[in-house]
């Protein structure tokens, strides 16, 4: 007898192994769905619904480990539908499958599309976000856009090396820059957003933490709004994001550009992160936005170490089960440095290479300075993913 070791992460190969044996496709897809392998925390439980939660997961044939006030479920996505699926022999504690049926529901969801002031973005391959800093500070192309002729130019040149949104930022993020006032903001960011999106023909997005600046950035024909506050910063942002039902970057970070270096101290860095976003997507939600506008991103760089980001590329998982698209911002950042030895302006390579590899943890849209070599990258990325008409 022959024992042959299936790709067990990627629930493709076992829908290739049962359609090769015979199954119907359909069938075959469905099972391998099911197959697909999961891990969960919940927290914070109290006494009856850790011993309840306990009862259901052994019955259901999920592992469960429990200590004060927490629980870690795994097992595969079909065993945990079935611990959801209401029992009357057994019920679960009320608040403990609504939980779980609100993780199921987005875990579900694989959204294929963007939604945007003006159009709907297709994400069924990777989507390329050119970066155009409108500043003179910028950690690696500060003055470079700086006047709309210059923008235009650079913009331009990124849409014919395949970018299919543009991202224009007129305050520089890297952990200690000083922030311009809102009036300077709007002076740098408006004219490039406005000659951009009357002369580029693709979507523009307004990197920036002010109401005012996103609002003005609309009206100038911007799209999205990319909040790396994830609409904290700003008590006015999510109303500005509702009202025009324009698409939104929500990112993670703590603090500020100027005190998150101090805090990037974490327990667990992929799971506080996805818990930290979750709260700040319930906020967006809450405040109206719609769930087809909201791309999460886990904010490389902002509030991280260099270890920390690593494991968040190889963790995205956590992130992309939440039920939004996920974008990715690694761009010549210091953790590409402290990996490769390269200095800012020579670290392209390494960022395609985690573009890359968080193409293959479910990432749909990559921010990125270069790119030619993202999009080169990406396109092969998206072939592999493709290789059994599926993907991730
Ligand atoms: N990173 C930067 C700025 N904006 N937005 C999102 N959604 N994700 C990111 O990772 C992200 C971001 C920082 O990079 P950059 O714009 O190149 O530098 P600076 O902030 O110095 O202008």
């Amino acid at each position: 007898m022959r024992v042959t070791a299936l790709a067990g992460d990627v629930p493709a190969a076992l829908a290739s192994a049962l359609a090769a044996r015979g199954l119907d496709r359909l069938h075959a897809e469905a099972l391998a769905a099911g197959g697909a392998p999961v891990a969960l925390v919940l927290e914070p439980l109290d006494e009856p619904e850790t011993r309840a939660l306990m009862r259901g997961a052994t019955r259901a044939g999920l592992d469960c480990h429990t200590g004060e006030g927490w629980a870690v479920v795994a097992g595969t996505l079909a065993r945990l539908g079935g611990l959801a699926r209401p029992d009357p022999a057994a019920p679960l504690p009320e608040r403990l499958s609504l939980a779980l049926g609100r993780f199921l529901h987005e875990r579900q969801e694989a959204p294929r599309a963007w939604r945007t002031a003006r159009r709907s973005i297709p994400l069924d391959r990777s989507c390329v976000v050119g970066i155009v800093n409108v500043t003179p500070d910028s950690f690696s192309d500060g003055g470079r856009h700086l006047a709309p002729a210059d923008a235009l130019a650079g913009a331009a040149r990124m849409r014919e090396a395949g970018a299919r949104v543009l991202d224009v930022g007129g305050e520089s993020t890297r952990p200690g820059a000083a922030r311009p006032d809102e009036d300077e903001e709007l002076r740098r960011v408006v004219p490039v957003v406005r000659a951009l999106a009357a002369e580029v023909g693709l979507p523009v997005s307004v990197d920036t933490r002010r109401s005012r600046v996103a609002e003005a950035a609309l009206e100038a024909g911007a799209e999205i709004v990319n909040d790396v506050s994830g609409l904290a910063a700003d008590p006015r942002m999510a109303e500005v994001v509702r009202s025009s039902g324009a698409g939104v970057v929500v990112m993670h970070m703590r603090g500020e550009p100027q005190t998150m270096d101090g805090l990037a101290v974490y327990r667990d860095v992929a799971c506080d992160v996805a818990a930290e976003l979750a709260e700040r997507r319930d906020r967006a939600l809450a405040a109206g936005i719609a769930p087809e506008q909201v791309v999460l991103d886990p904010g490389l760089g902002f509030a991280k170490g260099p270890a920390d980001n690593l494991a968040l590329l190889d963790r995205l998982g956590g992130i992309v089960a939440l039920g939004h698209p996920v974008m990715v911002g690694p761009s010549r950042k210091r953790f590409l440095g402290a990996v490769t030895g390269r200095p800012v302006d020579r670290r392209d390579a390494a960022t395609a290479a985690a573009c890359v590899a968080a193409r293959m943890r479910g990432a749909r849209l990559f921010r990125v300075h270069d790119v030619a070599a993202a999009c080169e990258a990406l396109a092969v990325a998206d072939a592999v993913l493709g290789a059994d008409g599926e993907g991730t």
